[in-house]
């Protein structure tokens, strides 16, 4: 059978079935490619897809069960606003210098309940950690790489070309149990991305390496409450299409725990597309319009009053929006295999006398609150 009509097979099985029961066969696929998998794990046995749960919508094809986050060692809740701001200082000269250590590991992962996904990671986690710092600061990245292939860190943004962590460049691609220091200056303020560049590039960048920079502008943003959302998908049986979307990694992951916000407050959303095998993604809002801030480097926005924007590989923007009504919103991309496949989730939108039950609801606590509402490194806010 071609490769083509493997993976269109697959992906009508995922459609057919939901993704719940989908899991045993692509997850069955994925374990046996897989050199590890963690002790104790009993793969997904078929279920029925969920009838009309809470939160249900878009056919009812949310997943059966959860994902294990404390296994994965990530929560892709906790991914929305766990800002890496690095270990902070100050050069002679008085510059702000940002030093972060990033290593390289195989890891297995769970991307939908009972599906393990064989990744390669920064620092264990897909998405990478989010960094973020300030225009003009000094970075200073520390690259390990602890697995069996070469890696290397390729930001996107100004640099000399040494620092590019491209092959041929530079050390070019660090060998196992290598090391390299990435060092230059954040610019220009923006809404980035970095990726592994080894080759094959494709096939470093499936496998999970890559993950949000992000640099504020030196006079910062107007307050809001900040979230980070990679969008991404994960091949499982290797054959060179996606079987699950997420953003954040695991599908619906924000179905079955809508996002908390308050009625009236300035959302801000960092959205970064590193999707692999298709050619865009995109992003719609569901009883709302936001303004949308090409790769964010600009602090006007490029379009405005708009309720779907679509990105293709490698774009990055940011979202602003309002919620007049309390309810339950869902946001997905408009690519109605994807949502059906794993990347669909929803806003919470209480009143803010209710957030604090919110926030218990979604299993965060104040400090995710706090992170959510101070994560800029500009403007005095956080040094
Ligand atoms: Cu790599």
């Amino acid at each position: 059978m071609s490769a083509w009509l493997r993976s269109l097979r697959s992906r009508r099985d995922v459609l057919r079935t939901g993704l719940g029961s989908a899991a045993a066969l692509v997850g069955s696929v994925a374990l046996g490619q897989s050199a590890t998998h963690p002790a104790g794990h009993t793969p997904a046995t078929p279920t029925p897809p969920v009838k009309g749960g809470a939160h249900a919508g878009h056919g009812n094809n949310l997943m059966v069960g959860k994902v294990d986050h404390a296994r994965n060692g990530f929560d892709p809740m906790e991914v929305l606003t766990d800002w890496d701001t690095g270990q902070v200082s100050r050069l002679p000269s008085g510059q702000v210098l940002r030093e972060y250590t990033m290593t390289a590991l195989e890891k297995d992962i769970e991307i939908a309940p009972g599906v393990f996904f064989p990744a390669w990671t920064y620092n264990g986690r897909v998405p990478g950690p989010t960094l973020r710092c300030t225009e003009g600061d000094r970075l200073r990245i520390t690259f390990n790489n602890h697995t069996s292939h070469p890696h290397t860190i390729h930001f996107h943004g100004v640099h000399p070309a040494e620092m590019d962590g491209v092959p041929g460049a530079g050390p070019g691609e660090i060998p196992p149990g290598g090391r390299f220091v990435y060092e230059f200056d954040a610019e220009p303020f923006g809404c980035h991305l970095y990726h592994c560049h080894a080759t094959s590039l494709k096939r470093h960048i499936h496998k999970g390496m890559y993950g949000a920079f992000i640099v504020d502008p030196k006079g910062g943003r107007p307050p809001a409450r900040e979230f980070v959302m990679v969008q991404n998908a994960f091949d499982t049986n290797f054959d060179g299409g996606n079987e699950v979307y997420a953003v954040n990694t695991v599908g619906f992951e924000f179905a079955r725990r809508p996002i908390p916000i308050k009625k009236g407050e300035l959302v801000r959303i960092y959205l970064v597309n590193i999707l692999e095998f298709d050619l865009i993604n995109s992003f719609h809002l569901h009883a709302n319009f936001f303004n949308y801030y090409d790769t964010g480097t600009t602090l006007e926005p490029t379009l405005r009053i708009v309720d779907t924007i679509m990105q293709a590989q490698g774009q990055r923007g940011i979202l602003e929006f309002t919620y007049k009504y309390p309810g339950n919103f869902m946001f997905h991309p408009h690519i109605s295999e994807f949502t059906e496949l794993g990347w669909m989730g929803s806003f919470q939108v209480v009143e803010p006398v209710n957030y604090a039950a919110a926030l218990r609801e979604a299993g965060v606590d104040a400090g995710w609150d706090r992170r959510a509402t101070g994560g800029s490194t500009a403007g005095g806010r956080r040094a």
